[in-house]
């Protein structure tokens, strides 16, 4: 991970506006050239930080103890002053937590020095990141320490004050954001402890409701400054691509009121791995920062709109596009399609393609067009954000899914074809841009779009009846280069809660969600009535082996509740024996419509199921109405549930098995 980071300070002794990238995705770091190139950058538009933290780098974070040898140290000194040059404070961080004993003295002293030695380099402003670990801790830690937040905040305050309290210090906390808070933001004893503890100077970062946010309110920032006692600083993964070898975003920064601006002490953006897609990540966010109240302006935030904000991104990035990068590389295209056959240079001998003029019967010569910005505001659509396509993007898939049910459509179909050819003319031009080091970062990603909006015009051909029906678009069984694949990819398709969902078809959730245990106070018996369960007597309810319920910010929104032994609940149905034998358990459900996102209750569910295997049982019943569609499609979804008969139910009921 990539992280740019955009500070601001505006309310503290920091009074400067920061801005930061940073460098800390998982994965190939970036050379030590496109640093020094992304300092150029910060300082034209006005970033001013860059934190460094590459998880990869295995002294950062593996082997975080060893000190850099003279040849690493000359290259951090020439990062951090070629930083300084461009204007740009370098932070250096450190990621300890993958093994440290909080609790050791040398340890601590291990941590001092690895900082003194690039405090030796030059650097002023440090970073702890206690990200992506373990939460258990070690037996000696145990015992020194009350809980896992007092062992990290008395190292990062020893740390800070060891190094003379620098103006900039952030430290990353374990529970980063909402959703992984327990039992939520305003109550995580962690996160207390950090606000209450961690020493008034160091900053915390933060990435909003969930790893990857797709929305961060103003509200939800209140919240967290609340607890934390100090704004935080947003690590922003909006752009990030770490996790998906298939993703890129080449999206606006989007979906983050500018009205956070004056809320938070900055925003660090973790953008995508590749170093040249990330131009309109970090135009756009330099965009955002600089928020002014436009008149005209007719979107949801008066002060940003980020469709305007990646217009002027992609203007500027097509001017890089089309600088050659390396001699004897394609030349600017427009100039190519200037010569006509009589400023061609006089006769080559080996018949290269300079001299070969086609005659009147022959092939034309293949011509690049130049690159437009309608091809890079494509390309954007194709590959725009974590939690949304481009329009253009929307309405293929749209168009695709609307040609797959009808049947009355040869003009759409005709429009749909247009709008994959423009994605392979889009492709050719990109792939004569004359600067290379920006396409072979794009090239896979490009390269796999052509090939899937490709897939799906020869399926609409064959549909139409035009083009031969085609054999590994059609049957059941395709060719590797078919489908995308690969054993992740298969692993994950397997499991119950796989993320492979369509955005288009379902927009995604925004709601944090609590999973707790039930406690007596909570107010579930009239959802449980309104449910009008038949197998669960509930004039007696027996005590549940495991109750959770589900919040929303609104109050409970829904339940589960399972029992070990089904029998004595289930009075009013007369179950066979052979039943309770398969299926000796009972689990009942509700979650309120309003939840649209089936995740939460999927979690929910997954964790009675193991209690209940854990304890024993090797079987599970529940009961769904048959006029719920929506609980039926939820548990079909779960994919271990099939319907069970059991005679004498009434007919509205469906009996529901899964085997643990
Ligand atoms: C994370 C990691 C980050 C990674 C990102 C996206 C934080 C604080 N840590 O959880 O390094 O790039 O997810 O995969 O965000």
């Amino acid at each position: 991970m990539l992280l740019i980071l955009q500070l601001w300070f505006p309310l503290s002794k920091k009074t400067k506006v920061c801005f930061f990238f940073i460098d800390g995705f998982y994965g190939r770091p970036w050379t030590m050239e496109q640093r020094a190139e992304l300092f150029q950058r910060e300082q034209k538009w006005g970033l001013n930080s860059y934190l460094y933290a590459p998880k990869d780098d295995y002294k950062h974070r593996m082997y975080w103890r060893d000190l850099y040898s003279p040849q690493e140290a000359e290259q951090l000194i020439t990062l951090i002053s070629t930083a300084r040059n461009h204007n740009v404070e370098f932070i250096y961080a450190i990621s300890p937590g993958l093994d440290i004993t909080f609790s050791n003295p040398k340890e601590v002293a291990a941590l001092k020095r690895k900082f003194d030695q690039v405090k030796e380099f030059g650097c002023r402003s440090f970073s702890l990141l206690f990200d992506d670990i373990e939460i258990e801790m070690c037996p000696a830690d145990k015992q020194a320490f009350t809980s896992f937040a007092h062992a990290q905040v008395a190292i990062a305050n020893e740390v800070f004050q060891h190094l003379g309290q620098p103006e900039v210090f952030l430290f990353c906390p374990t529970d980063y954001c909402a959703s992984f808070c327990t039992p939520n933001v305003s109550q995580s004893a962690y996160l207390l402890t950090v606000g209450e503890k961690l020493l008034q100077g160091i900053d915390i970062l933060w990435t909003g409701p969930k790893v990857v946010s797709h929305k961060i309110s103003v509200e939800s920032i209140e919240e967290v400054s609340a607890v934390l006692k100090r704004p935080p600083v947003i690590w922003d993964n909006i752009h990030a691509n770490d996790y998906d070898p298939q993703r890129l975003f080449l999206g606006p920064y989007k979906d983050r009121p500018t009205d956070l601006i004056t809320k938070l002490r900055g925003v660090l953006t973790n953008p995508n791995c590749e170093f040249y897609p990330n131009f309109v990540a970090i135009h756009t966010l330099a965009t955002w920062c600089k928020a002014t109240p436009d008149q005209e302006s007719d979107d949801q935030d008066p002060c940003y709109s980020p469709q305007k904000a990646l217009t002027v991104a992609l203007t500027e990035w097509l001017q890089e596009f089309l600088n050659t990068d390396q001699p004897g590389g394609p030349q600017h295209p427009a100039s190519r399609l200037r010569k006509d056959p009589s400023e061609e240079e006089p006769m080559q001998t080996d018949m290269g393609e300079a001299g070969y003029v086609p005659g009147p019967d022959e092939n034309p010569l293949y011509t690049a067009e130049p690159l437009t910005l309608e091809d890079l505001k494509l390309l954007s659509d194709l590959f725009y954000l974590p939690y949304e396509h481009g329009s253009t993007a929307r309405t293929m898939l749209q168009e695709l899914d609307w040609l797959k049910k009808h049947t009355e459509w040869r003009s759409r179909a005709q429009h749909f074809d247009e709008m994959c050819e423009a994605v392979v003319q889009m492709f050719n031009r990109l792939s004569n841009a004359p600067n290379r080091s920006i396409l072979y970062d794009l090239y896979n990603y490009i390269c796999d779009i052509k090939s899937g909006v490709g897939l799906a015009r020869t399926y609409v051909k064959t549909l139409s009846g035009h083009g031969r029906p085609s054999e590994h678009v059609m049957n059941d069984d395709p060719e590797p280069w078919g489908f995308r694949g690969g054993l992740s990819g298969e692993f994950q398709r397997m499991l119950p809660g796989h993320g492979n969902r369509d955005l288009f078809k379902h927009p995604p959730s925004t709601a944090v969600y609590c999973i707790r245990p039930f406690c007596p106070e909570d107010k579930v018996m009239n959802l449980i009535t309104q449910q009008r369960v038949l197998l669960l007597d509930l004039e007696t309810p027996p005590l549940p082996h495991c109750a959770l319920v589900m919040e929303d910010e609104i109050t409970v929104c829904g339940y589960a509740l399972a029992l070990m032994d089904a029998k004595p609940a289930t009075v009013k149905v007369q179950l066979d024996a052979s039943v309770l034998k398969d299926f000796p358990s009972l689990l009942t459900v509700q979650v309120l419509p309003r939840v649209t996102d089936p995740s939460p209750a999927k979690r929910m569910i997954s964790q009675l199921l193991s209690s209940l295997k854990t304890s024993g049982s090797t079987g599970v019943l529940c009961e769904v109405r048959h006029s719920d569609r929506r609980m039926l499609d939820f548990y079909s979804k779960l994919g271990s549930f099939k319907p069970i008969q059991i005679p004498g139910l009434p007919q509205d009921i469906i009996v529901l098995g899964a085997r643990l």
